[in-house]
């Protein structure tokens, strides 16, 4: 019964919006990640200054991903971005151990925020089909994941490309998110 009204509800209501913002190093595969989650429909570009911002409506997710360069100097910039964000999902390139303290530092900088203080986090631990990619454990450890304040978070592995693990990663989240609203 409670179920069935949850169902009831939900077809009345609608479905919840939900700011998720899609972050990580050039390169990570993020753009490779929407596209394959078919949110490709309504891309729009806005190309600003040393970064490029991509907003797409998929379902009730509002995804609004940006690549991060190493471009600190503008980083104040990012914050506008920042605001009623719930869910970040960071995708890191598992196969790029030159990079990870990288995005280990990015990652840590953006969590430092206070706007992103409650903020839901997915780390998407990509390209796992190249033989050269770290374990999740690896990445863990690498990310420095259990040191972070935020202790809402979850590592997926996947493969971009395939899609392999997209999936997995985008039910944690929504579930998470759903859990932390009903918890307010
Ligand atoms: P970004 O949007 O984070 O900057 P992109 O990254 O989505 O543009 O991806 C960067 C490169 O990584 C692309 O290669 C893309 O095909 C590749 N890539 C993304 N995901 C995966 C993956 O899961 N496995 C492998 N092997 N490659 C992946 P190119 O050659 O087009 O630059
Ligand atoms: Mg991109």
């Amino acid at each position: 019964m409670g179920q069935f009204l949850a169902t009831l509800l939900g077809s009345l209501v609608g479905p919840r919006e939900l700011r998720i913002l899609m972050l990580g190093l050039d390169a990570a595969g993020k753009t490779t990640v929407l596209y394959k989650l078919k949110l490709g429909e309504k891309v729009c570009t806005i190309p600003t200054i040393g970064f490029n911002v991509e907003t797409v409506q998929y379902k009730n997710i509002n995804f609004t991903m940006w690549d991060v360069g190493g471009q600190h100097k503008i980083r104040a910039l990012w914050r506008h971005y920042f605001t009623g964000t719930q869910g970040l999902i960071f995708v890191v390139d598992s196969a790029d151990k030159e990079r990870i303290r990288e995005a280990r530092d990015e990652l840590h900088n953006l969590l430092s925020d206070p706007e992103l203080s409650h903020v839901t986090l997915l780390v998407l631990a990509n390209k796992m089909d190249l033989p050269q990619a770290m374990n999740v454990a690896e990445i863990t450890d690498k990310l420095q994941l259990t040191s972070l304040r935020q202790t809402n978070w979850y590592i997926q592995s996947c493969c971009a490309t395939t899609g392999q693990g997209l999936y997995e990663g985008l039910d944690w989240l929504g579930q998470a998110l759903q859990d932390a609203g009903s918890r307010q």
